[in-house]
């Protein structure tokens, strides 16, 4: 099951769980961590609680790519992590020493260490939903889209569903110096999550998600990659421990999980844009690119 938040009518948002036959049921909580907290104080897990919410009810006559749809979640914080597949850390080598492939750098090491890299990305405030705007960045001139499967949290830790997240950044920024990671990844409408919440329990294997990206250009496709989270080099469970060491989080905490997809070096988003990422099971964020 999947729940996803859209505008009724132009004015009102509303919460809806998305059955496994594509059916929409709108549901009575304001927002997906009502739902989470109420199915808690029930002893129910958040599936059954809304699957017993919507036996009596019709499901709406639109399907969901007919619907308006808004952010999932407004997350207050959304962390990231990152070089957690070797090929960002490739990536990341090949920008950080200016192209040279055989060159060994402190990615390498973050790839092979105990601790994991997390970093701060964003707030409620700098992140859109489906089809909002995402921006560029005004001084940069090698920026990329980064297709992570995020994980949505309980103030505990507890992983409560999945989501697709895009972590934009910029190349040419963070491969200058390192230190300048935070202007390399955040800035307004520089994060992306949605279309929909994949309820955790609901998922056999979180190591199986098949992630596929897409980007448009004048109507044609120039880039396309796709990865599977069996890549990943760490478990989740441990990117959440790292995370929530001597640190306090909020309920609906997303946690990007680091991206295994970069599109061509040569490669540079450009105003007019159109970004998909699309994870089986999950949904398709697809989000405008705007200078
Ligand atoms: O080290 C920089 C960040 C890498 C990242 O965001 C990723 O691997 O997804
Ligand atoms: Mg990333």
């Amino acid at each position: 099951m999947r729940i996803i938040r859209f505008l009724q009518n132009g004015t009102t948002p509303v919460l809806a769980a998305v059955t496994d036959d594509s059916l929409v049921y709108p549901l009575p909580q304001a927002d997906f961590l009502e739902l989470v907290r109420e199915a808690e104080e029930r002893g129910q897990t958040t599936a059954d609680y809304a699957a017993s919410l919507l036996s009596q009810k019709q499901p709406l006559p639109e399907k969901v790519e007919q619907l308006q749809l808004l952010v999932p979640l407004e997350a207050a914080e959304v962390w990231a992590c990152g070089v957690t597949y070797e090929r960002s850390r490739d990536a990341r080598n090949y920008e950080a020493t200016g192209g040279k492939l055989d060159t060994t750098t402190f990615y390498d090491k973050v790839y092979e260490a105990e601790r994991p890299e997390i970093f701060f990305k964003s707030t409620a405030a700098r992140t859109v939903g489906p089809d909002r705007e995402l921006y560029l960045r005004s001084d940069s001139n090698w920026q990329i889209p980064e297709p992570e499967l995020g994980l949505v949290l309980s103030r505990s830790g507890k992983i409560v569903g999945y989501t697709v997240g895009n972590d934009m950044s910029c190349r040419d920024i963070e491969g200058e110096n390192p230190l300048y990671l935070p202007q390399a990844k955040m800035w307004r409408g520089s994060c992306s999550i949605g279309p929909a919440i994949r309820l955790a329990e609901t998922v056999e294997d979180p190591y199986a998600f098949e992630i596929k990206c897409r980007i448009f250009r004048d109507g044609e496709k120039v880039v396309e990659g796709s990865a599977s989270t069996g890549q990943l080099k760490r478990k989740f469970d441990e990117l959440v421990s790292y995370l929530l060491r001597d640190n306090t989080i909020f309920d609906g905490t997303v946690l990007l999980t680091g991206t295994c997809i970069v599109p061509p070096d040569d490669f540079t988003l450009a105003d007019g844009d159109r970004i998909e990422i699309e994870i089986g099971g999950i949904g398709v964020l697809s989000n405008p690119v705007k200078r």
